[in-house]
Protein backbone atom coordinates (compact mmCIF):
# COMPACT_ATOMS: atom_id res chain seq x y z
CA UNK A 1 0.00 0.00 0.00
CA UNK A 2 1.72 3.36 -1.07
CA UNK A 3 2.28 5.68 1.90
CA UNK A 4 0.39 9.12 1.17
CA UNK A 5 3.04 11.93 1.20
CA UNK A 6 3.25 13.67 4.34
CA UNK A 7 2.21 17.57 3.70
CA UNK A 8 3.72 20.93 3.92
CA UNK A 9 5.01 21.23 8.00
CA UNK A 10 1.95 24.28 8.23
CA UNK A 11 -0.58 21.44 8.51
CA UNK A 12 -0.88 17.99 10.41
CA UNK A 13 0.45 14.87 8.64
CA UNK A 14 -1.79 12.55 6.83
CA UNK A 15 -1.37 8.90 8.40
CA UNK A 16 -1.57 6.01 5.74
CA UNK A 17 -4.71 4.32 6.51
CA UNK A 18 -6.61 1.70 4.91
CA UNK A 19 -9.19 3.01 1.86
CA UNK A 20 -12.67 4.48 2.97
CA UNK A 21 -13.80 2.58 0.18
CA UNK A 22 -13.08 -0.64 -2.26
CA UNK A 23 -14.83 -0.17 -5.21
CA UNK A 24 -15.71 -3.23 -7.41
CA UNK A 25 -13.09 -2.44 -10.48
CA UNK A 26 -10.52 -2.31 -7.50
CA UNK A 27 -10.98 -5.34 -6.16
CA UNK A 28 -11.29 -7.40 -9.36
CA UNK A 29 -7.85 -5.52 -10.02
CA UNK A 30 -6.31 -6.90 -6.55
CA UNK A 31 -7.87 -10.27 -7.01
CA UNK A 32 -6.15 -10.35 -10.69
CA UNK A 33 -2.96 -9.13 -9.50
CA UNK A 34 -2.97 -11.52 -6.22
CA UNK A 35 -3.82 -14.36 -7.95
CA UNK A 36 -3.97 -14.09 -11.85
CA UNK A 37 -0.99 -11.95 -12.60
CA UNK A 38 -0.23 -13.46 -15.89
CA UNK A 39 -3.88 -12.03 -16.78
CA UNK A 40 -2.41 -8.81 -17.68
CA UNK A 41 -5.70 -6.55 -16.76
CA UNK A 42 -7.71 -8.25 -19.49
CA UNK A 43 -9.75 -10.49 -16.74
CA UNK A 44 -10.66 -7.07 -15.01
CA UNK A 45 -11.59 -5.34 -17.54
CA UNK A 46 -13.84 -7.94 -18.87
CA UNK A 47 -15.45 -7.84 -15.15
CA UNK A 48 -15.49 -3.81 -15.31
CA UNK A 49 -17.73 -4.54 -18.56
CA UNK A 50 -20.16 -6.27 -16.78
CA UNK A 51 -20.02 -4.12 -13.59
CA UNK A 52 -20.78 -1.34 -16.09
CA UNK A 53 -23.58 -2.94 -18.12
CA UNK A 54 -25.58 -3.37 -14.76
CA UNK A 55 -25.71 -0.06 -13.51
CA UNK A 56 -26.94 1.11 -17.19
CA UNK A 57 -29.48 -2.13 -16.38
CA UNK A 58 -30.48 -1.03 -13.04
CA UNK A 59 -30.88 2.71 -13.93
CA UNK A 60 -33.65 1.36 -16.19
CA UNK A 61 -34.57 -1.01 -13.16
CA UNK A 62 -34.94 1.65 -10.87
CA UNK A 63 -37.18 4.03 -12.97
CA UNK A 64 -39.14 1.45 -15.19
CA UNK A 65 -42.69 2.98 -14.08
CA UNK A 66 -41.63 6.21 -14.40
CA UNK A 67 -40.69 5.25 -18.47
CA UNK A 68 -42.57 3.37 -21.02
CA UNK A 69 -40.23 0.52 -20.29
CA UNK A 70 -42.66 -1.48 -18.36
CA UNK A 71 -44.58 -4.67 -19.83
CA UNK A 72 -43.54 -6.87 -22.78
CA UNK A 73 -42.01 -6.03 -26.19
CA UNK A 74 -43.81 -7.93 -28.28
CA UNK A 75 -41.45 -10.44 -29.21
CA UNK A 76 -40.69 -14.32 -27.74
CA UNK A 77 -37.36 -14.76 -27.20
CA UNK A 78 -35.40 -18.68 -28.04
CA UNK A 79 -36.78 -20.16 -25.06
CA UNK A 80 -40.50 -19.24 -26.22
CA UNK A 81 -40.87 -16.59 -23.38
CA UNK A 82 -42.47 -12.75 -23.89
CA UNK A 83 -39.56 -10.69 -23.98
CA UNK A 84 -40.36 -7.91 -21.22
CA UNK A 85 -38.67 -4.60 -22.45
CA UNK A 86 -36.51 -4.32 -19.93
CA UNK A 87 -35.07 -7.88 -20.88
CA UNK A 88 -34.18 -6.28 -24.65
CA UNK A 89 -32.63 -3.44 -23.16
CA UNK A 90 -30.47 -5.47 -20.49
CA UNK A 91 -29.15 -8.26 -23.15
CA UNK A 92 -28.38 -5.14 -25.59
CA UNK A 93 -26.35 -3.55 -22.79
CA UNK A 94 -24.55 -6.80 -21.99
CA UNK A 95 -23.76 -7.53 -25.61
CA UNK A 96 -22.12 -4.11 -26.45
CA UNK A 97 -20.21 -3.19 -23.15
CA UNK A 98 -18.35 -7.01 -22.85
CA UNK A 99 -18.61 -6.97 -27.32
CA UNK A 100 -16.11 -3.84 -27.25
CA UNK A 101 -13.94 -6.24 -25.29
CA UNK A 102 -11.08 -7.50 -27.90
CA UNK A 103 -10.46 -10.60 -25.38
CA UNK A 104 -14.09 -11.91 -25.55
CA UNK A 105 -14.08 -14.70 -28.17
CA UNK A 106 -17.93 -15.87 -27.75
CA UNK A 107 -21.26 -14.57 -25.79
CA UNK A 108 -24.28 -16.71 -24.90
CA UNK A 109 -27.22 -15.22 -23.96
CA UNK A 110 -30.42 -16.38 -22.73
CA UNK A 111 -32.00 -14.38 -25.18
CA UNK A 112 -30.02 -15.25 -27.97
CA UNK A 113 -30.67 -18.48 -29.95
CA UNK A 114 -27.59 -18.91 -31.18
CA UNK A 115 -23.73 -18.02 -29.44
CA UNK A 116 -22.43 -14.05 -30.43
CA UNK A 117 -19.23 -14.68 -32.57
CA UNK A 118 -16.51 -11.52 -33.49
CA UNK A 119 -14.10 -13.72 -35.38
CA UNK A 120 -11.27 -12.47 -32.93
CA UNK A 121 -8.05 -14.52 -33.33
CA UNK A 122 -7.73 -17.21 -30.38
CA UNK A 123 -4.65 -15.09 -29.26
CA UNK A 124 -6.83 -12.03 -28.26
CA UNK A 125 -10.62 -13.94 -28.10
CA UNK A 126 -9.41 -15.28 -24.89
CA UNK A 127 -12.87 -15.07 -23.05
CA UNK A 128 -16.65 -16.95 -23.31
CA UNK A 129 -18.65 -15.37 -21.66
CA UNK A 130 -22.66 -17.01 -20.65
CA UNK A 131 -25.12 -14.04 -19.30
CA UNK A 132 -28.94 -14.16 -18.58
CA UNK A 133 -29.19 -10.79 -18.93
CA UNK A 134 -32.51 -10.41 -16.63
CA UNK A 135 -33.27 -13.22 -14.94
CA UNK A 136 -36.82 -13.19 -13.34
CA UNK A 137 -37.77 -10.48 -15.55
CA UNK A 138 -41.51 -11.60 -15.12
CA UNK A 139 -41.67 -10.30 -11.87
CA UNK A 140 -40.37 -6.75 -13.15
CA UNK A 141 -44.12 -5.25 -13.48
CA UNK A 142 -44.80 -6.34 -9.50
CA UNK A 143 -41.95 -5.38 -8.33
CA UNK A 144 -39.93 -8.23 -7.17
CA UNK A 145 -36.12 -8.49 -7.48
CA UNK A 146 -34.73 -9.29 -10.56
CA UNK A 147 -31.38 -10.07 -11.06
CA UNK A 148 -28.74 -10.71 -14.00
CA UNK A 149 -26.07 -13.81 -13.36
CA UNK A 150 -23.26 -14.06 -15.69
CA UNK A 151 -20.45 -16.82 -16.25
CA UNK A 152 -17.25 -16.35 -17.78
CA UNK A 153 -14.96 -19.61 -18.83
CA UNK A 154 -11.48 -19.13 -20.77
CA UNK A 155 -11.58 -20.11 -24.64
CA UNK A 156 -9.23 -23.65 -24.57
CA UNK A 157 -6.52 -23.05 -27.21
CA UNK A 158 -7.22 -23.27 -30.78
CA UNK A 159 -11.08 -24.26 -29.98
CA UNK A 160 -13.51 -23.74 -32.11
CA UNK A 161 -16.72 -22.10 -31.33
CA UNK A 162 -18.80 -25.29 -30.27
CA UNK A 163 -16.58 -26.88 -28.35
CA UNK A 164 -15.49 -23.88 -26.11
CA UNK A 165 -18.92 -22.77 -25.60
CA UNK A 166 -19.45 -26.60 -24.23
CA UNK A 167 -17.19 -27.11 -21.31
CA UNK A 168 -18.40 -28.05 -18.02
CA UNK A 169 -18.75 -25.58 -14.73
CA UNK A 170 -15.86 -26.59 -13.21
CA UNK A 171 -13.52 -24.86 -16.21
CA UNK A 172 -15.32 -21.55 -14.96
CA UNK A 173 -12.53 -18.57 -14.11
CA UNK A 174 -15.64 -16.41 -12.77
CA UNK A 175 -18.85 -15.94 -12.01
CA UNK A 176 -20.99 -13.89 -10.56
CA UNK A 177 -24.71 -11.90 -10.36
CA UNK A 178 -26.05 -8.60 -9.44
CA UNK A 179 -29.72 -8.68 -7.44
CA UNK A 180 -31.52 -5.60 -8.29
CA UNK A 181 -33.65 -5.73 -5.33
CA UNK A 182 -33.92 -2.73 -2.04
CA UNK A 183 -30.27 -2.20 -2.76
CA UNK A 184 -28.41 -3.36 -5.77
CA UNK A 185 -25.93 -5.93 -4.98
CA UNK A 186 -23.07 -7.15 -6.98
CA UNK A 187 -22.01 -10.33 -5.99
CA UNK A 188 -18.81 -12.67 -7.31
CA UNK A 189 -16.15 -15.18 -7.42
CA UNK A 190 -12.99 -16.01 -9.14
CA UNK A 191 -12.59 -19.09 -7.61
CA UNK A 192 -10.55 -17.64 -4.35
CA UNK A 193 -13.90 -17.06 -2.31
CA UNK A 194 -17.02 -15.04 -2.80
CA UNK A 195 -17.65 -11.22 -2.66
CA UNK A 196 -20.26 -8.69 -2.47
CA UNK A 197 -20.43 -4.78 -3.22
CA UNK A 198 -23.65 -2.56 -2.95
CA UNK A 199 -24.38 -0.05 -5.33
CA UNK A 200 -23.30 3.80 -3.20
CA UNK A 201 -25.99 5.85 -6.41
CA UNK A 202 -24.81 8.41 -4.44
CA UNK A 203 -21.32 7.97 -6.33
CA UNK A 204 -22.52 5.54 -8.83
CA UNK A 205 -19.51 2.76 -7.65
CA UNK A 206 -19.89 -1.27 -6.59
CA UNK A 207 -18.76 -0.76 -3.03
CA UNK A 208 -17.28 -3.83 -1.26
CA UNK A 209 -19.67 -4.62 1.93
CA UNK A 210 -19.72 -8.20 2.31
CA UNK A 211 -15.80 -9.51 2.65
CA UNK A 212 -15.85 -13.31 1.95
CA UNK A 213 -19.06 -14.15 1.93
CA UNK A 214 -20.06 -17.94 3.38
CA UNK A 215 -22.75 -19.93 3.12
CA UNK A 216 -24.13 -21.35 6.89
CA UNK A 217 -24.17 -24.89 7.32
CA UNK A 218 -27.09 -25.46 7.79
CA UNK A 219 -30.61 -23.15 7.29
CA UNK A 220 -33.75 -22.93 8.74
CA UNK A 221 -35.73 -22.47 4.61
CA UNK A 222 -36.75 -24.59 1.89
CA UNK A 223 -37.23 -22.91 -1.55
CA UNK A 224 -39.40 -24.43 -3.78
CA UNK A 225 -42.39 -23.98 -5.63
CA UNK A 226 -44.70 -26.17 -3.56
CA UNK A 227 -47.82 -25.64 -6.41
CA UNK A 228 -45.87 -28.30 -8.72
CA UNK A 229 -45.07 -30.89 -6.04
CA UNK A 230 -47.19 -33.46 -6.91
CA UNK A 231 -45.48 -33.66 -10.48
CA UNK A 232 -41.94 -33.82 -8.80
CA UNK A 233 -40.25 -37.02 -8.51
CA UNK A 234 -40.63 -39.01 -5.15
CA UNK A 235 -37.32 -38.42 -4.24
CA UNK A 236 -37.82 -34.65 -4.02
CA UNK A 237 -41.44 -35.04 -2.36
CA UNK A 238 -40.17 -37.62 0.36
CA UNK A 239 -36.87 -35.07 1.18
CA UNK A 240 -39.23 -31.77 1.75
CA UNK A 241 -41.51 -34.30 3.75
CA UNK A 242 -38.51 -35.48 5.65
CA UNK A 243 -37.09 -31.60 6.38
CA UNK A 244 -40.90 -30.85 7.51
CA UNK A 245 -41.18 -33.53 9.60
CA UNK A 246 -37.93 -32.64 11.17
CA UNK A 247 -35.27 -34.95 9.43
CA UNK A 248 -33.10 -32.98 10.27
CA UNK A 249 -34.02 -32.15 13.90
CA UNK A 250 -34.87 -28.70 12.94
CA UNK A 251 -37.91 -26.39 11.97
CA UNK A 252 -38.27 -24.75 8.20
CA UNK A 253 -40.05 -22.10 7.17
CA UNK A 254 -41.20 -22.13 3.19
CA UNK A 255 -39.69 -19.22 1.10
CA UNK A 256 -40.11 -18.96 -2.81
CA UNK A 257 -39.95 -15.53 -4.46
CA UNK A 258 -39.81 -16.90 -8.23
CA UNK A 259 -36.96 -15.37 -9.35
CA UNK A 260 -33.75 -17.32 -8.84
CA UNK A 261 -31.02 -14.33 -7.92
CA UNK A 262 -33.46 -13.37 -5.37
CA UNK A 263 -33.89 -17.18 -3.82
CA UNK A 264 -30.33 -17.90 -4.41
CA UNK A 265 -28.63 -14.44 -2.33
CA UNK A 266 -31.45 -15.62 0.57
CA UNK A 267 -29.70 -19.02 0.83
CA UNK A 268 -26.32 -17.93 0.27
CA UNK A 269 -26.91 -15.11 2.89
CA UNK A 270 -29.37 -16.88 5.65
CA UNK A 271 -28.56 -21.34 4.75
CA UNK A 272 -31.20 -23.37 3.36
CA UNK A 273 -32.06 -25.11 0.62
CA UNK A 274 -33.06 -24.16 -3.10
CA UNK A 275 -35.22 -27.14 -5.25
CA UNK A 276 -36.17 -26.86 -8.98
CA UNK A 277 -36.85 -30.59 -9.90
CA UNK A 278 -38.01 -32.07 -12.86
CA UNK A 279 -41.68 -31.59 -13.33
CA UNK A 280 -44.40 -32.17 -15.93
CA UNK A 281 -43.84 -28.90 -17.47
CA UNK A 282 -40.25 -28.92 -17.39
CA UNK A 283 -38.83 -33.28 -17.24
CA UNK A 284 -35.54 -31.74 -16.98
CA UNK A 285 -36.04 -29.02 -15.05
CA UNK A 286 -36.84 -25.31 -16.24
CA UNK A 287 -33.57 -23.77 -15.03
CA UNK A 288 -30.71 -23.40 -17.50
CA UNK A 289 -26.94 -25.53 -17.14
CA UNK A 290 -24.92 -22.79 -18.81
CA UNK A 291 -25.98 -19.15 -17.42
CA UNK A 292 -27.59 -20.08 -14.37
CA UNK A 293 -27.04 -23.23 -12.74
CA UNK A 294 -23.29 -23.45 -13.43
CA UNK A 295 -22.35 -19.44 -12.29
CA UNK A 296 -24.64 -20.41 -8.89
CA UNK A 297 -23.11 -23.10 -8.12
CA UNK A 298 -19.52 -22.06 -8.71
CA UNK A 299 -20.69 -19.18 -6.31
CA UNK A 300 -22.48 -21.66 -3.66
CA UNK A 301 -19.40 -23.95 -3.38
CA UNK A 302 -17.26 -21.10 -3.43
CA UNK A 303 -19.00 -19.91 -0.21
CA UNK A 304 -19.15 -23.92 1.59
CA UNK A 305 -22.06 -24.83 0.09
CA UNK A 306 -23.12 -27.47 -2.54
CA UNK A 307 -24.64 -27.63 -5.64
CA UNK A 308 -26.39 -30.77 -7.48
CA UNK A 309 -28.90 -32.48 -10.10
CA UNK A 310 -28.93 -35.28 -8.25
CA UNK A 311 -26.93 -37.44 -9.52
CA UNK A 312 -23.31 -35.40 -9.53
CA UNK A 313 -22.40 -31.83 -8.93
CA UNK A 314 -23.83 -28.95 -11.21
CA UNK A 315 -20.16 -28.15 -12.31
CA UNK A 316 -19.33 -31.50 -13.21
CA UNK A 317 -22.28 -32.11 -16.07
CA UNK A 318 -20.77 -31.83 -19.78
CA UNK A 319 -22.87 -29.69 -21.44
CA UNK A 320 -24.03 -30.62 -25.21
CA UNK A 321 -26.25 -27.76 -26.01
CA UNK A 322 -25.85 -24.17 -25.32
CA UNK A 323 -29.44 -23.67 -23.59
CA UNK A 324 -30.21 -26.88 -22.18
CA UNK A 325 -31.75 -26.93 -18.70
CA UNK A 326 -30.94 -28.84 -15.67
CA UNK A 327 -32.77 -29.87 -11.91
CA UNK A 328 -30.98 -27.85 -9.85
CA UNK A 329 -30.94 -28.11 -5.74
CA UNK A 330 -28.69 -25.86 -3.93
CA UNK A 331 -28.11 -24.55 -0.46
CA UNK A 332 -26.21 -25.56 2.86
CA UNK A 333 -24.06 -28.51 2.86
CA UNK A 334 -26.30 -30.01 5.38
CA UNK A 335 -29.58 -30.29 3.45
CA UNK A 336 -27.90 -30.88 0.36
CA UNK A 337 -25.91 -33.58 1.76
CA UNK A 338 -29.64 -34.82 3.22
CA UNK A 339 -30.99 -34.42 -0.02
CA UNK A 340 -28.31 -36.66 -1.96
CA UNK A 341 -28.73 -39.42 0.66
CA UNK A 342 -32.15 -39.56 -0.18
CA UNK A 343 -30.99 -39.57 -3.41
CA UNK A 344 -28.67 -42.55 -3.33
CA UNK A 345 -31.54 -44.79 -1.12
CA UNK A 346 -34.42 -44.03 -3.88
CA UNK A 347 -31.95 -44.82 -7.02
CA UNK A 348 -30.64 -48.16 -4.98
CA UNK A 349 -34.20 -48.71 -3.86
CA UNK A 350 -35.43 -48.14 -7.55
CA UNK A 351 -32.99 -50.24 -8.95
CA UNK A 352 -33.77 -53.17 -6.53
CA UNK A 353 -37.29 -52.92 -7.05
CA UNK A 354 -36.42 -53.28 -10.71
CA UNK A 355 -34.06 -56.45 -10.86
CA UNK A 356 -36.56 -58.08 -8.54
P1 LIG B 1 -41.69 -21.08 -11.57
C1 LIG B 1 -38.11 -16.81 -13.52
O1 LIG B 1 -39.02 -16.90 -14.59
C2 LIG B 1 -37.32 -18.11 -13.49
O2 LIG B 1 -36.65 -18.31 -14.68
C3 LIG B 1 -36.35 -18.09 -12.31
O3 LIG B 1 -35.91 -16.82 -12.02
C4 LIG B 1 -37.17 -18.69 -11.19
O4 LIG B 1 -36.38 -19.37 -10.24
C5 LIG B 1 -38.09 -19.66 -11.92
O5 LIG B 1 -38.21 -19.19 -13.26
C6 LIG B 1 -39.47 -19.72 -11.30
O6 LIG B 1 -40.21 -20.67 -12.04
O7 LIG B 1 -42.05 -22.27 -12.43
O8 LIG B 1 -41.62 -21.45 -10.11
O9 LIG B 1 -42.54 -19.86 -11.80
Amino acid sequence: MATIPHPPSTGPALQTRRPLIVTAEQHILQQQQKHFPEAGGTFSELLASIALATKMIQAKVRSAGLLDILGSAGERNVQGEVQQKLDVYANQALLECLGQRDTVAVLVSEENEEPVTFGRAPETGKYVIFFDPLDGSSNIDVNVSVGTIFSVFRRPPGSEVNSAVLQPGSKQVAAGYVVYGSSTMLVYTTGQGVFGFTLDPGIGAYVLSHENLRMPDHGSTYSVNEAQSDSFPDVYQNFLTGLRTGALRREYSSRYVGSLVADFHRTLLKGGVFLYPPTKGYPSGKLRLLYEANPLAFIAEQAGGSATDGERRIVEIQPHEIHQRTPLVFGSSAEVEEFQRCYKHDSKTARTSTSA
